[in-house]
Order: structure tokens, then sequence, then C-alpha cells
């Protein structure tokens, strides 16, 4: 009886303990974006979030990547929620993070009609009072991070589809020339920073994007510093502006750089093969676009991952907007990307079907075995591949049924000679000895 309850309490103890992953098989190209964007003289870049930048997010923000922009944490009212009270922690982060990774920051952005604090909004102000607030808002937030700002986004969405101007706070109090005194104010704190007017639906020729053509056009007349302009581009499955390179080349040939600032392309849910080849053309496209303009300098993703995608919160019922799944392996529209940038990698073959697990099967004070059980069902596999990313500094020590190699945080476990099958309906294991400290946390398994 004592031998039962014991057993007993072993087992749940031991499910209790036992964590399941599994991922849809996917695994990224060997070269990285930004490797790639580079040997094609540009760079590519996504919007971040401060607080994830670690783990697999991170390491994926790190090393694909040559410029983050900050998703939230440059606006106006994360940096000032309280008149006069600052905070910058999320906003320092970020640049921390780009500086050690050897990438570029894109400033988000100082002059909008969304994210202002409310003691902003809420207040009443002349326009002489309104002038000064947003001159000190600018020379302090750019002149904070002067020389380590690739590009400000100075203005965001002036414009209405039609392509008058967007009655916001700053057109109403301050008229149009608003513009022109942001980039002046803008310019005068970081002279080496290149400055952006940046908006959406302005990705072809349209009354949108003909307006803010015919701005920086003036302004460039008048003098006035403007280095580039935003293409935000959160575009529709299967809408690629036919006229997007055209409209690239144009504001080109105004002699202002062109970025692609916010690059997302939602469907709707839920996500299938058809959708996700069409997303990858429709990523494909716009980088190609970019790439054939010698002054289109970067090309920026709006999240990089579904899982942090602003899309399914604004847009119910559409989603998998990014090139990365919720659980970080890379889609269909990553390789559209690697290809656009001339990238020679194409998707391993397809694992659909079959899945990878990864449990902690036993685990003591220093150290744990894991065990990664690989089963098709509707599909087989004749080799594999299994890659994880430990985010608490685990090692593995020991593999049995694989072969398993550790470089920093990034497992790979190749099928011994002997267990490479995995039949329709079947399923293989390998197992492992690893050291912990601190937390040992799960990570996400992909299957390749
Ligand atoms: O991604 C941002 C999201 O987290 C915020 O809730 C949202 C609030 O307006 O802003 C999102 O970013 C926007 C960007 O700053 C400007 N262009 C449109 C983006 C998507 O809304």
């Amino acid at each position: 009886m004592r031998s039962l309850r014991t057993a007993l309490s072993l087992a749940s103890l031991v499910t209790g303990a036992l964590m399941l992953f599994t991922a849809p098989a996917a695994h990224a190209a060997d070269t990285p974006l930004r490797d790639l964007a580079a040997a094609k003289g540009k760079i590519v870049g996504t919007a971040v979030t401060g607080s994830k930048l670690t783990g697999t997010y991170g390491d994926i923000a790190g090393a694909q990547f040559s410029s983050l922009t900050p998703g939230n944490a440059m606006k106006w009212g994360s940096v000032e929620p309280t008149q006069g009270s600052f905070n910058w922690t999320e906003a320092d982060q970020i640049v921390a993070f780009a500086e050690a990774h050897g990438q570029q920051v894109r400033g988000h952005t100082l002059v909008w009609h969304n994210q202002n604090p409310s003691w902003l909004t809420n207040g009443s102000w002349t326009s002489a009072q309104l002038s000064s607030l947003l001159q000190n808002h600018i020379s302090t937030e750019v002149g904070r991070y002067k020389g380590r700002i690739a590009a400000w986004d100075v203005v965001n969405e002036p414009f209405n589809e039609d392509g008058t101007y967007r009655s916001t706070l700053w057109y109403n109090g301050l008229g149009a020339d608003y513009i022109a005194n942001a980039l002046t104010w803008a310019h005068a704190a970081d002279p080496a920073a290149k400055l952006y007017i940046n908006d959406y639906n302005v990705e072809g020729v349209n009354a949108k994007s003909t307006a803010l053509y015919n701005l920086v056009k003036s302004l460039k007349d008048r003098g006035v510093p403007i280095d580039g302009v935003g293409l935000q581009a959160h575009l529709i499955l299967g809408q690629v502006p036919s006229t997007l390179q055209q409209n690239i080349q144009r504001f080109a040939d105004l002699g202002v750089d062109v970025a692609i600032t916010e690059l997302d392309v939602r469907m709707a849910l839920p996500a299938d093969s058809a959708k996700l080849a069409q997303q990858a053309a429709d990523y494909k496209s716009v980088v190609a676009a970019c790439v054939a303009v010698a002054r289109c300098v970067n090309v920026t993703v709006w999240g990089f991952a579904d899982s942090d995608s602003w899309v399914p919160s604004t847009f119910p019922g559409y989603g998998a907007a990014t090139p990365y799944d919720d659980n970080y392996a890379p889609k269909p529209a990553y390789y559209g990307i690697a290809e656009a940038l001339g990238g020679t990698t194409t998707p391993p073959p397809s694992t659909d079907g079959c899945t990878a697990a990864y449990s902690v099967t036993n685990q003591w004070s220093t150290g744990f075995t894991g065990e990664v059980r690989i089963a098709c069902s509707g599909a087989s596999l004749s080799s594999w591949k299994v890659n994880w990313t430990y985010g608490a500094g685990q090692q593995v020590t020991q593999a049995w049924n694989a072969t398993c190699t550790q470089s920093g945080a990034a497992v790979t476990c190749a099928n011994a000679s002997y267990n490479g099958t995995v039949p329709d309906g079947g399923s293989v294991t390998f197992g492992f000895n690893g050291s912990w400290s601190g937390s040992n946390p799960v990570p996400t398994v992909t299957l390749g």
C-alpha cells in the first residue's frame, strides 16, 4: 500500500512536472535577413516591445534585424505621462539593445494625434503655448538620444485619405506649418538624424500620397530639413498596390530617402497554406520594390511575430500579419522577405502533420533529464532535426538517440542513423541530460 501510494505520488509529481510544448515545423533561413539586406545596401527592421527583448524574441530581434523601431516606447504619452515627469525606461532599453546588437534605431514618433498624454490633449492651450510645448517635447526627446537615432518619424499621419490635412491638435492649433517647425526643431536637436514624415495608405500613387509628395516638394523648396518619407504599409492580403515601386521612385526623385516603416499583411483568420503563400508573395513584392529603388533604405516590419502584432485587437477576425508565427517559427512570409533580399534558402521540406514535443521528465537541484517526441499523423519523415533556444542558460550535457549540439543558447538535435524514420501514425523519441540553475523554462521547439 505504502509503495503504491509512493508510486502514485511520484507519478503525479512527474506528470505535474511534465511540460509539453509543440510547434509547427520550420527553421529560419541560413543567412539572417539583416545580412541579406546589407548585401543589397538595405536595412531591415522591426518594431519591438522593450520588455520582450529577452529569450527567443530577443534572439530573433538581435539576429535577424539591423534596425529597431520602438512600437510605443517613444510616443509622447509613453515618455511624459504627467507633465514634466518623464519615463524613458523602455525607450532607453530598446536603444541600448540596438547598440549592443549593432542596430540602428528609428525613433517613433514625435508629433502625432494619437497616444498623447491626457494632460496635453485635455489642456486648453493658446497657440503660443502649444507651439512651445511641442518645441520643448521635440528638443527634449531628440536631444536625449542625440547621435544614437538614425532616423526620426518626426511627423506621423498628417493627412486625410483625400489628401487634405487631418484635423488634429497640431493642425487646428498651429496650422500646416507645425510640420515645418517640427522638422526644424528636430534638426536643431540632432543635426545627424534623418528626419521623416510617415503615413499610411500612401504606398501607391493616390490622392493621399500625392498630397505627401507635394508637401515634401514644398518643404524641400523652402529649405526645411526633410530627409525622408515613411510608407507605413499596413497592407491587406493580396492588395499590394501595383504602383508601389513607381511611388517610391517619385519620392526618391524628389531627393529624399524612402522607408517602408510598418509593414504587415493581415488576413482573415484562420490562416491556411494558400493565404500564407499569398502573404509570402505580398511581402516579397514589397521588399522587392524597395530593393529596386536605391533611395529606399529600410524595410521595417511592424512586429516580427504574430503574437506581437497590433492587428488582431484592431481588426477583429484578422491577424497572422507578420513573418513569424505565435511561437516564433518563421512563416512563408519570412522566406518571401529573404528571397526578395537575394536569399537562396528555401523553406525546409514540409513537415506538416508532424510535431515535436519537449518535456522535462526528471529534475534535480542542478540537472534535469529531457525528452523530445517527434510524432506524425497524416505525414511521415525520413529524417528530422529539432531546434530550440534556451531562455534561462540551460546547457545540454549529454544526449541519446540523437546528435545534439549547443551554441550559446541555441540547441540543434538531428536524428541518429537508426531513428530518422517517423511513420505516419508513429513517433520516435530522444533524450538528453542538461544543467540548469534558477529556473528551467520549457523552450519553444521547432521541427525541420
Ligand atoms: O503598434 C502600436 C499599438 O501597440 C498601439 O496600440 C497603437 C495605438 O495607436 O499604435 C500602434 O502603432 C501604430 C503606429 O504608431 C503608427 N501607425 C499605425 C500603427 C498601428 O496602429
